[in-house]
């Protein structure tokens, strides 16, 4: 079922289908914070603009560090303008009124907690939150960051980030991967769907009986395992779809 305008004949059929589904599990990914003007990775060229191993990699802030801060901290001066869409609204509302929902976001942006959603697994850390690359130290700062920001211990700060090859935090994915088990409806929003582990959770959730729903306004590597497609953006579907609910 592909529904790509919100007059589409098959959203009574799609709403007759999904209604008592209350236990709910989202995976959402870049794409639900392009209309809150946040660049995602792969559409709109943040990635083209910096190369992903010059930036997103361990390697990269061990050979490069001031590199690597300054692309973050442009990166959270975005993110600190930024503020909560209609996308991430819909999924506030949806929250209260499911019997069971998780929110498991790739985004390192923080804005659905900001839009007032409770249970939110971030899989890929918060670009708001630093850590030390010695001591224990972490915490959310807003502040403008130098591109050297020092921990008190007198060791580098750096982005509370999960990198590529690292692993991601434990409680995070197995929160995750229990969310994922025990759902039986999954939203599979704004993500291309191509960064593991976090793309195995849709395979997860449909083996797991789930319905399976995405919305991307793109065909992506989820598409071929969703039962249903909401063809567009997330600030316009999701309202839709929530208010039917
Ligand atoms: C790990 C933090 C174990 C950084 C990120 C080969 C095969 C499979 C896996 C691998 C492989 N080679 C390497 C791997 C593992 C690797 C990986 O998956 N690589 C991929 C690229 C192939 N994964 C890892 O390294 C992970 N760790 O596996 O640990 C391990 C340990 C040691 C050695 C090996 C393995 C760590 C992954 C985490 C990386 N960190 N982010 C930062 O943010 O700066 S990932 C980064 O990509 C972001 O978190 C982002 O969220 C994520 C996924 O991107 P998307 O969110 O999907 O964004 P994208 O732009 O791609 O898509 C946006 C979508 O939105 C599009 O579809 C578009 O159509 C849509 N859209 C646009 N507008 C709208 C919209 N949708 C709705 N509404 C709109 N308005
Ligand atoms: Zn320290």
């Amino acid at each position: 079922m592909l529904i790509d305008s919100l007059h589409h004949p098959d959203w009574n059929s799609l709403t007759e289908r999904v209604r008592n589904l209350n236990r709910i599990a989202i995976l959402t990914g870049a794409g639900i914070s392009a209309e809150s003007g946040l660049a995602t990775f792969r559409s709109n060229g943040l990635w083209e603009n910096h190369r992903v191993e010059d930036v997103a990699t361990p390697e990269a802030f061990e050979r490069d560090p001031k590199f690597v801060w300054r692309f973050y901290n442009m990166r959270r001066e975005g993110v600190f303008k930024a503020l909560p869409n209609d996308g991430h609204r819909a999924l506030v509302e949806l929250e209260a009124k499911s019997q069971s929902f998780a929110i498991i976001t790739q985004n390192v942006d923080g804005l659905h907690q900001l839009a007032g959603s409770q249970n939110v697994i971030e899989l890929h850390g918060s670009i708001r939150r630093v850590r030390c690359t010695e001591c224990s130290k972490k915490f959310e700062t807003h502040e403008t960051l130098t591109d050297e920001p020092m921990c008190k211990c007198g060791s580098m700060l750096r982005p509370d980030i999960v990198w590529f090859g690292e692993m991601l935090p434990e409680n995070a994915i197995l929160d995750a991967r229990r969310a994922t088990e025990n759902c039986d409806l999954f939203l599979v929003i704004g993500t291309s769907a191509v960064v593991h582990p976090a793309a195995g959770l849709i395979v997860q959730a449909r083996n797991a009986g789930a319905f399976v729903i995405e919305v991307n306004p793109a065909q992506t590597e989820a598409t071929a395992l969703a039962h249903a497609v909401l063809r567009g953006p997330a600030a316009i579907m999701l309202p839709n779809l929530v208010s039917r609910l």
